[in-house]
């Protein structure tokens, strides 16, 4: 049978990359972008395109109707620093848009459902370094708490309702095709624009602040992979840790340095740096690795080269990489 994929939140970072990606494996016609607003960018002209606020449970339904997807990436929600500042609506647009999906996997038999949680499932008493899978979680973001709610209600979804649902937590995603937003590491996408631009980056986080981060192309292929997976290797149904890359402010600005060597970052810390200050600095994510062979490919200076490489053309440099 031919699959038909719903992408919910498209025209997100994630999303833009990818409905490019899954268009590219499944032909244009059969991946059903959609997102509450609608985007200038080229990959959402070359496929079906539906205005959808995942609020909505009828105008789910209704695409679901009209598209009858055997697949549903569900990607729509407020991230950690944008959730802090909009309390109420980052908890009920991360809850009720999960809800949404996961019914709507029942009732439409959608054969499999993907759901991104985060890092920001982990909180202050988490042990930081290398963190397990399994351990003391208290986030004390709504970010955090919507995500760690969310992994229950996957897993409780998956033994109670049958649904066939997977999620990685994600680290910090960092790429050059699309723009993050409201994440609390979104600097490390911004700093690669700065370096070849202003060739100065201001840092909303002190400079030893180390966290977990994985660049587009691994992130995209641990996505796909979990999805392609049999389900009977799919043995963790909340989420899996995810892991490909940790480093601080400092080490990021030394990696760009190796290319670019005047460049400066500068420091003032805000209200991102408490955030920041709950989530782990590195991820144990040797149950991914065991269980649907993730591997990711890239470390901090081959993605800084490759970042530059793409990056550089944008802004009129030619830089010797
Ligand atoms: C954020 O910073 O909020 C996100 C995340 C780690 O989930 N990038």
């Amino acid at each position: 049978m031919q699959d038909n994929i719903l992408v919910i939140g498209a025209c997100g970072q994630l999303g833009t990359e990818l409905v490019e990606a899954l268009r590219n494996i499944y032909g244009d016609a059969h991946v059903i972008a959609s997102d509450v607003r609608q985007s200038p960018d080229e990959v959402f002209k070359q496929g079906p395109f539906e205005l959808l606020d995942i609020m909505d449970k009828q105008a789910l339904e209704t695409v679901l109707q009209k598209h009858k997807p055997t697949q549903v990436y569900h990607l729509a929600a407020l991230l950690s620093a944008t959730a802090e500042a909009k309390p109420k609506l980052g908890w009920s647009l991360n809850m009720d848009g999960l809800f949404h999906v996961l019914d709507a996997a029942v009732d439409f038999k959608i054969g499999k459902v993907y759901w991104p949680s985060s890092i920001a499932v982990f909180g202050p008493h988490t042990p930081m370094n290398h963190t397990p899978q399994n351990c003391v979680m208290d986030p004390n973001t709504i970010y955090g708490i919507s995500k760690l709610a969310g992994e229950r209600y996957c897993e409780y979804y998956f033994n109670k309702r049958g649904v066939d649902v997977r999620s990685l937590r994600y680290p910090g995603l960092i790429g050059y095709k699309s723009a993050p937003g409201g994440g609390t590491t979104d600097y490390a996408v911004s700093i690669y624009h700065d370096a070849l631009t202003t060739g100065e980056h201001s840092c909303f986080l002190g400079p030893d602040t180390e966290l977990p981060m994985l660049y587009m192309p691994d992130a995209l292929k641990a996505t796909l992979d979990i999805m392609h997976a049999p389900a009977d290797q799919i043995k963790i149904r909340s989420s899996y840790n995810l892991a490909g890359m940790s480093f601080d402010p400092k080490a990021i600005t030394a990696s760009i340095q190796k290319f670019i060597p005047d460049f400066k970052t500068t420091y003032a810390p805000d209200h991102r740096q408490a955030i920041a200050d709950s989530w782990p600095n590195s991820i144990d994510d040797s149950e991914a690795r065991a269980d649907w062979g993730w591997q990711p490919a890239y470390d901090l200076d081959a993605m800084t080269k490759d970042m530059l490489m793409n990056l550089a053309p944008r802004y009129g440099k030619s830089l010797s990489l």
